[in-house]
């Protein structure tokens, strides 16, 4: 088994949850490396519907081994959260299987009520909508160096103190600039003081048990959030989330060298979609967009917000297969596709009198940009319950052939369906 990172090539919901649901199977170790409970995977498996924020979709299989990351964002509140839910499923998640680096940093309630507030206070045209989970905050912290991690859990006095040394700046944040009240160190500290005390069970040194695994020969599939152009370097910025999203993060995302990554599955959807604020050139208003955001069921899976939809854009996806180096392609939701009369994908865009092929990179110009499309005829038949490449539609496959030409990658795998079965392995 070879180490593998599975990642969204576009702006997130591609599909990785079940792309990393599928490929766990030859795995030993699920990783997850960035983000935080800001991320929204669904699984179905056996019929019945899972959403994870923030435990790796790897616990479903019972013999895995999963990990968080130091790159990770952690809200304690919302892991013990699920574990709870997991459990009362009769999913066993015991320390001795999911296991949260020392070194990550975690998501503190000032970090939310700042997140919210900024939001907030923000001009409508400058708003980011964000999940409102504190992530960006938590990550500005860690940068800062004033961040608290999971080894802090194991000192209480320390956990106090970082809290009592974080809430100067933030309080006089929330008392001067955005009118809300100070919080008191000693109550944050009694609030999250039985958190810390049930989170120490699941803190280990993951860098260890991760590099020891891969030198044992053991499989580890490091799974991403959110997706590349939501990258905080190589995103549509500032309409990002806070971390890197892209392959090459899962290596200092857990601790371990790039050269033991040895393939990178990328994930991108038949179409596109975005949630909350920022460009997107593809995006339609009509009844094309309609009907991807209906028979795709486009609603995010942490706060149900609709998904704005459009066609699948290969200029934003070329610029991701330079980023991440994919191996194989996994094209999700095809089936989605089926029953309109023509497709359109986007080639290049047109940009002040020049055609690109790559996205420009001046701030915000993506939404500025003018799709060049190709037009391809659709198919009627229901293809959920392909089983094999042959058995697509003729347009399907053409569909699917005309995107691995443009990008230079091949499509190993093609969904057709949410379920697991509902897959095509090439
Ligand atoms: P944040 O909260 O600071 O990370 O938000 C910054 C931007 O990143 C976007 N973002 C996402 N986009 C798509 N999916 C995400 N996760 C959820 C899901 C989405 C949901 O997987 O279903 O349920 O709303 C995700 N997380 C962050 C966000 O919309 C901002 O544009
Ligand atoms: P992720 O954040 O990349 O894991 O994606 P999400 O779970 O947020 O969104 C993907 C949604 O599409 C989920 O509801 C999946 O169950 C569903 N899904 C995944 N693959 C397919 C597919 O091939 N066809 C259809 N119709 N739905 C799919
Ligand atoms: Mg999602």
């Amino acid at each position: 088994m070879s180490n593998v990172v599975v990642m969204g090539a576009q702006w997130g919901d591609e599909g990785k949850g079940k792309i990393v649901d599928l490929l766990t199977e030859s795995a030993d170790l699920i990783v997850r490396f960035q983000g935080g409970n800001n991320a929204g995977h669904t699984l179905v498996v056996n019929g019945e519907q899972h959403i994870l924020h923030l435990i790796p979709s790897g616990i479903l299989h019972q013999e895995k081994t999963c990990v968080i990351g130091n790159g990770v964002v952690l809200d304690p509140v919302v892991f013990l959260e699920e574990v709870d839910k997991l459990n009362e499923k009769g999913i066993n998640v015991e320390p001795a299987r999911l296991m949260v680096s020392k070194k990550t940093h975690i998501i503190m309630p000032y970090h939310k009520l700042l997140d919210g507030a900024r939001e907030s206070a923000k001009s409508a045209e400058n708003k980011i909508g964000t999940t409102g989970r504190g992530i960006g905050p938590c990550y500005e912290d860690k940068v800062a160096r004033i961040g608290i991690r999971a080894a802090d859990f194991c000192d209480l006095d320390l956990f106090k103190a970082k809290i009592t040394r974080a809430l100067v700046e933030k309080n006089a944040l929330f008392t001067t600039l955005y009118g809300t009240e100070a919080l008191d160190p000693e109550k944050v500290f009694e609030e999250m003081k039985p958190v810390a005390e049930r989170m120490i069970a699941y803190v280990k040194d993951t860098c260890g048990i991760v590099g020891d695994a891969m030198d044992e020969g053991k499989g580890v599939l490091f799974e991403g959030a959110q997706g590349t152009h939501l990258d905080i370097d190589h995103g549509t910025y500032p309409f990002v989330t806070s971390s890197n999203t892209v392959s090459g993060n899962a290596a200092a995302g857990c601790g371990c060298a790039p050269s033991r990554l040895n393939r990178v599955q990328a994930v991108m959807k038949a179409y596109t979609t975005r949630v909350g604020a920022g460009p997107f050139p593809t995006q339609l208003e009509d009844e094309a967009g309609k009907h991807l955001q209906n028979v795709g069921a486009e609603f995010g899976a942490t706060t149900g917000r609709p998904r704005r939809c459009g066609w699948l854009d290969l200029v934003v996806m070329r610029e991701s297969v330079r980023l991440n180096g994919p191996t194989g392609i996994a094209v999700t939701k095809l089936d989605v596709l089926g029953g309109l009369d023509e497709i359109k994908l986007c080639v290049a865009y047109k940009y002040k009198g020049e055609e690109y092929t790559y996205p420009p990179q001046d701030e915000n110009c993506l939404a500025y940009v003018e799709p060049v499309y190709e037009s391809l005829p659709g198919w009627k038949e229901d293809i959920s319950s392909a089983k094999t490449w042959d058995e697509l539609p003729e347009n399907a496959r053409a569909y699917v052939q005309r995107v691995e030409e443009v990008l230079g990658v091949s499509a190993n795998i093609v969904s057709v369906g949410p379920g697991r079965e509902q897959t095509i392995i090439r």
